[in-house]
């Protein structure tokens, strides 16, 4: 059992480790991934989710090989190693924690199988989905997309950051990243209108000096913070 997942399940912990959150698997690196990642950390990446998924996803044991080599990278480093879909990948490689979709049964189902010692995550597109993820025992809730993403497959419509406040305003106290098509100069309004933190795929995975990106964004966030008050 990851012990340092237990603590950093903490409400105001989760806060501040959701405020750079990096997401990436490697069809989405233009680098090798795994140094991808070491610059990432180095730039200040609070979290990270290994998201291995649509087209030229690496499969079966190319696909272990690379999540171990960058859950031992996270664990290096304290950060937060987080598995995207994959329960069984989750358990065995000891992650921190789960991301999923928004189904409220799944995540429940998910939340069951993890235990109470590991992370959950559950994405949420508006104020319902945000409301059943909670009862389905999320820890955070990753809000987006926010911005318009190319990302992702079958990404919903850009929301703006009217949801956010929306979500606040509703009395939802639950920690929140904002997710899709941040950057460095939208991630302070991010965080203004209540995000704790802003998750990223291409900012930094497809940024020429990937520590630099990491960099600003956590400058970004940390402005917003202070904006926010
Ligand atoms: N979920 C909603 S948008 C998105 C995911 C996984 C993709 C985010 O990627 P990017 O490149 O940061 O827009
Ligand atoms: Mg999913």
């Amino acid at each position: 059992m990851s012990a340092a997942a237990v603590a950093w399940r903490q409400e105001e912990t989760l806060r501040r480790l959701l405020q750079v959150y990096l997401i990436m698997g490697s069809n989405n690196c233009l680098k090798e991934p795994v140094a991808v990642l070491e610059a990432a950390i180095a730039g200040g990446v609070t979290m990270f989710q290994y998201r291995e998924k649509g087209t030229g996803a690496l499969t079966g044991d190319d696909r272990l090989a690379l999540a171990s080599q960058l859950r031992g990278l996270c664990r290096k480093h304290g950060v937060p190693f987080i598995v995207n879909d994959d329960v069984d990948l989750a358990l065995a490689l000891d992650a921190d924690g789960v991301h999923v979709g928004q189904e409220d049964e799944m995540a429940a189902e998910v939340r069951r199988r993890i235990g109470e010692d590991r992370i959950l995550g559950v994405s949420a597109y508006d104020l319902a989905e945000a409301e059943a993820a909670i009862r389905s025992g999320a820890d955070y809730i990753g809000v987006g997309p926010l911005f318009s993403t190319t990302t992702k497959e079958d990404a919903k419509a850009a929301s703006g950051l009217a949801v956010l406040e929306e979500m606040r305003e509703h009395g939802l106290h639950i920690p929140i990243v904002g997710i899709g098509g941040i950057t460095s100069d939208n991630a302070s309004g991010v965080v203004r209108e209540g995000a704790d933190g802003v998750s990223v795929i291409t900012a930094i995975t497809h940024a020429a000096d990937e520590r630099a990106a990491a960099e600003a964004l956590r400058l970004a966030v940390t402005q917003g913070l202070v904006e926010r008050g």
